[in-house]
């Protein structure tokens, strides 16, 4: 079966998700490329071959000739658009956030759990990317021994906007770091502090924040929205018995005239491009079979990232520990 899929918004990801759906996704063809400026629009169907755009996202929703659906379009889009699309029996990969009100991540879990089955993955790439992927193997196969601590390193080049606050860090940045802790030692957090130094400048400065699981263990997560060398994201997971890091830090690195270089990307497209691939591909496999797969985030997921940073911009600015206050875990999610 050929997958017919829709991407909505034609911005940075969407633009890469709907190149990524052409060219190296098998059984789908990218049918659909929608955004509220339709020459954006226009300009990433004619790249990619699509078969139809348009600058209507809520039409673009109702539209029969669609199977699934990947929401790349403004944060406060996504908890709306996905709950048409369940009401509408379709699969949908929703970029992160799920969204950043936790109000309306319970009201699209509700909205799923009601249809009995999965209708949502999140976009939480990290989870298909090969480093994180080794940790999780060095963990089920006892290398590591029981696990202790995760230390992670985000760092991007600049703030994509001068009015980036520290706590869009957290919102924004920090749920990577959120999910890919969860997913690897299989808990959840329970309590965050957040902390910023002060820069000389007026940009936003790094965020430092330490989480504590219901599994007793820390993890510290650091955002550096405004590193200025480029991008770069690092983990380390250290158990009783040994320790794992992420080892690629660039593509490249080049030796000449007596030196070093290593080249850096500018943003996390290139650091992630193969995770993307194999997350759209199992995304393909969840359209087909109604499965969720067993890597994929679910709403459930959404929800526990979303609140970590909710709780974690209460904290940065309460300057004390919070609790984090979830729900209980439905059985759906189990
Ligand atoms: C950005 O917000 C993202 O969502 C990207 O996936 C991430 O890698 C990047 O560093 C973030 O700032």
């Amino acid at each position: 079966m050929v997958v017919r899929v829709a991407v909505i918004g034609a911005g940075v990801m969407g633009a890469d998700h709907a190149k990524i759906i052409a060219q190296d996704v098998p059984n789908a063809c990218l049918q659909l490329v929608c955004d509220m400026d339709g020459a954006r629009a226009r300009a990433v169907a004619d790249a990619t071959s699509a078969v139809d755009c348009t600058d209507g996202p809520e039409a673009a929703l109702l539209r029969e000739d669609i199977d699934a659906v990947i929401i790349a379009s403004p944060d406060f889009t996504h908890a709306p658009y996905t709950k048409t699309l369940i009401a509408r029996g379709k699969r949908v990969l929703c970029e992160k956030p799920l969204s950043q009100k936790i109000d309306e991540c319970l009201d699209v879990m509700a909205a799923e759990q009601a249809t009995g089955s999965p209708h949502i993955m999140v976009g939480f790439m990290r989870r298909y990317d090969r480093a994180y992927l080794d940790m999780r193997e060095a963990l089920a196969k006892g290398v590591l021994g029981r696990a202790l601590m995760m230390h992670n390193f985000h760092r991007n080049l600049a703030t994509p906007y001068p009015s980036f606050t520290g706590a869009m860090a957290i919102t924004n940045s920090a749920p990577h770091e959120f999910d890919i802790a969860r997913y690897l030692l299989g808990v959840e957090v329970t309590t965050i502090t957040a902390h910023q130094p002060k820069r000389s400048d007026d940009v936003v400065a790094p965020v430092v924040m330490v989480l504590e699981t219901d599994d007793d263990q820390l993890i510290t997560v650091e955002v550096n929205n405004n590193a200025a060398y480029g991008y770069d994201v690092r983990a380390e997971l250290v158990g009783e018995l040994g320790s794992i890091s992420t080892n690629k830090v660039a593509h490249s690195r080049l030796d000449a005239r007596l030196s070093s270089a290593i080249r850096y990307d500018e943003d996390w497209r290139g650091h992630y491009h193969d995770a993307y691939v194999a997350q759209n591909r199992d995304f393909m496999g969840f359209v087909q079979t109604g499965i969720l797969p067993e890597a994929a985030a679910s709403t459930w997921d959404g929800y526990a990232a979303a609140l970590v940073a909710d709780t974690g911009v209460r904290a940065l600015h309460s300057g004390v520990k919070e609790r984090v206050e979830m729900i209980k875990k439905p059985a759906f999610y189990a």
